[in-house]
């Protein structure tokens, strides 16, 4: 049977990753991230690799109208969509909240929340009026459930992807969609390069002694939450390195 999921955010890391598990799996894809270029290559790779149908959706989540219309000129195909993976979203500047920059927490806010909801409003009502029941997949965070230090706005936006995650499961129950959040701890993508804005030095450090998750741990359990029988829901996930006890804690090799 066809099957379409919608990845925001798979111009890079966890985004690509998924979509590649998932055309793996036989998923024709929506593609979305504003870098256009590169979801084009991964729109050929997939195409070729796997066969399967995809389409690219260039826009800026943050922006409502941008979002609203570029998935309502979506061809009416693609937007029969069984599985949703918000995964668009990203950590900008890292200080005290004195200290912090209003267009970060703009910036944080507007991507991880507002853009996950804009996109969740517009395909919830397609899955509800096809009537088929459907998935959605929020990449949350450990920052989800634990604050830390230099991270607090981060940590709110993640927090309130928490709970939008929670607030959806009842929301959608009665139409027979899952809610499944996954909250990694760290993953080896463009992350820590965002949000030390474009510091690879700085990024590199983050994961120094330690072999963090990648982008294809978190796919293959993305794969796995969509492939259970259709009686069982994951509701939620929390995964991290071997090294990482939770957000405080890393063992470091030197
Ligand atoms: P990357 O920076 O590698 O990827 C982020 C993706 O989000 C890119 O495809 C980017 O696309 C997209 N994105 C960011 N801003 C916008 C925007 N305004 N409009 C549209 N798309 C946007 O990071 P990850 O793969 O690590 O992050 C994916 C998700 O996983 C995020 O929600 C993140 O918070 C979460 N996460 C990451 C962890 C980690 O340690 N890496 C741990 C826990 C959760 P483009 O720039 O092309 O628009
Ligand atoms: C990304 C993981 O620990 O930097 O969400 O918040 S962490």
């Amino acid at each position: 049977m066809e099957k379409t999921a919608l990845v925001t955010g798979a111009s890079s890391g966890i985004g690509t990753a998924t979509a590649r598990a998932l055309a793996r799996l036989g998923y024709d894809l929506v593609i979305t991230g504003r870098r256009t270029d590169r979801l084009q290559k991964l729109n050929d790779e997939l195409e070729r690799e796997y066969g399967v149908k995809v389409h690219v959706l260039g826009f800026d989540i943050r922006d409502r109208f941008q979002t609203e219309g570029a998935l309502s000129a979506l061809p009416d195909r693609f937007r029969e969509v069984d599985l949703l993976v918000n995964n668009a979203g990203l950590a900008s500047g890292f200080e005290h909240l004195d200290e912090g920059d209003p267009h970060d927490w703009e910036r944080m806010i507007d991507t991880n929340v507002k853009g996950l909801l804009y996109v969740t409003r517009v395909v919830s009502g397609w899955m509800i009026r096809r009537g088929k029941g459907g998935h959605i997949v929020n990449l949350g965070s450990i920052a989800g459930t634990q604050a830390y230090e230099n991270g607090a706005v981060y940590c709110a936006s993640k927090h309130a992807v928490h709970a939008l995650s929670q607030g959806m499961r009842m929301d959608f129950l009665s139409h027979g969609i899952k809610v499944t959040e996954i909250r990694p701890g760290m993953v080896d993508t463009e992350f820590s390069t965002v949000r030390f804005h474009g510091d690879k030095k700085r990024a590199a450090e983050v994961y120094r002694g330690v072999e963090p998750l990648t982008g294809d741990d978190i796919a293959g359990i993305v794969a796995w939450v969509v492939s259970l029988p259709p009686h069982v829901n994951i509701n939620d996930i929390e995964v991290m390195p071997l090294q990482q006890a939770n957000a405080y804690m890393t063992f470091r090799k030197q």
